[in-house]
């Protein structure tokens, strides 16, 4: 049975400007966490926050950003949450896995792609902008560390807006799972998956769309037909800040190397802190770059009509 409005009203914390929102039939758009907390190193990662937020506005859409606030997962956070998430150091990273940890200890979470994808289908909002989606790791076939991210797509009818899966991930792979799981990856303007720092992978999407109106479209087609995962719109990198694929490849295996013990959540923040250090910031100012760029195309999508 699903959980009943008295207690998704108690759970949940809804700003009132979304709870007006959504009541209107206003376009909203839902904005992860992780990367605040744990993807970017501060002060970039707050003022980062905050531009993501400024380009879904300029868009026409209502941006949602999520977290576990003192144990109450929160949609549409205030200023003084979000500077408090970009500073505190006892954020978890919080997935389906431990989301109920993190809410029984009433403790602070940063939701993960596929956190905030269930907390953005609990409220109604049907799209959500990231920077690169979670997916299968690179030596997965012995680790088995496939991220709960590529789940989420499938399970909740949302719209994802992502630079491509992390160029750390396993690519080949992870667009595998993808069409295993039966979600649509859809290129915006590209007929390529982005590999996140750059524009290309060589890699195929399902389908190219080249402005919002096409997407929506897309998605309704995919939903009235009683097809009921989400979809994934992937966005390559603003050209000015992409980085080469065999540039960026060089300080991705040191990651790799440098991070070969490491398993469980650690893994991901460690890798792209390295690579933002070994990268002289490069990496950096692409990741700030797509970020805002996802958000300001999410903000389109959700104001079309999804
Ligand atoms: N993309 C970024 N920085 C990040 C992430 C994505 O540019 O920090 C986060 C997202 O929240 C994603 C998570 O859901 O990393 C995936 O972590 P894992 O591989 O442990 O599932
Ligand atoms: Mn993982």
């Amino acid at each position: 049975m699903p959980f009943s409005r008295e207690w998704k009203q108690e759970m949940l914390t809804l700003s009132s400007e979304l709870v007006d929102a959504l009541r209107d039939r206003r376009p909203v758009v839902a904005l992860e966490s992780t990367v605040i907390a744990h993807g970017l190193p501060a002060p970039e990662n707050l003022a980062t926050a905050i531009a993501c937020e400024e380009a879904v506005r300029e868009s026409g859409s209502l941006p949602a950003t999520m977290a576990i606030i003192d144990g109450r997962p929160t949609i549409g956070l205030g200023g003084v949450q979000l500077q408090e998430l970009a500073k505190r150091e006892d954020v978890a990273k919080v997935n389906p896995a431990n989301m109920s940890e993190v809410i029984s200890r009433r403790g602070w979470g940063a939701t993960t792609v596929a956190a905030s994808l269930h907390l953005a289908a609990q409220a109604g909002i049907r799209t959500f902008a990231t920077g690169g989606i979670g997916g299968v790791h690179r030596g997965a076939e012995t680790t088995f560390d496939i991220s709960a991210d590529l789940l989420a797509l499938a399970r909740y009818k949302v719209v994802t807006v992502c630079a491509g899966a992390k160029a750390i991930l396993d690519l080949p792979r992870t667009r595998e799972v993808l069409e295993t799981l039966g979600v649509p990856v859809i290129g915006y303007g590209t007929d390529e998956l982005p590999a996140f720092y750059s524009r290309t992978s060589g890699l195929p999407v399902d389908r190219r769309a080249d402005n919002p109106a096409e997407v929506v479209e897309i998605a309704r087609a995919h939903w009235e037909i009683g097809l009921s995962t989400g979809l994934l719109v992937v966005v390559p990198v603003p050209v000015e800040d992409e980085i080469p694929a065999d540039e960026i490849a060089v300080v991705i295996e040191e990651a790799l190397v440098a991070g070969a013990e490491l398993s469980g959540k650690a893994v991901t923040p460690f890798l792209l802190q390295r690579i933002a250090r070994q990268s002289a910031g490069r990496s950096l100012r692409a990741n700030i770059s797509l970020l805002r760029n996802n958000a300001r195309v999410a903000g389109e999508i959700a104001a079309a009509g999804l």
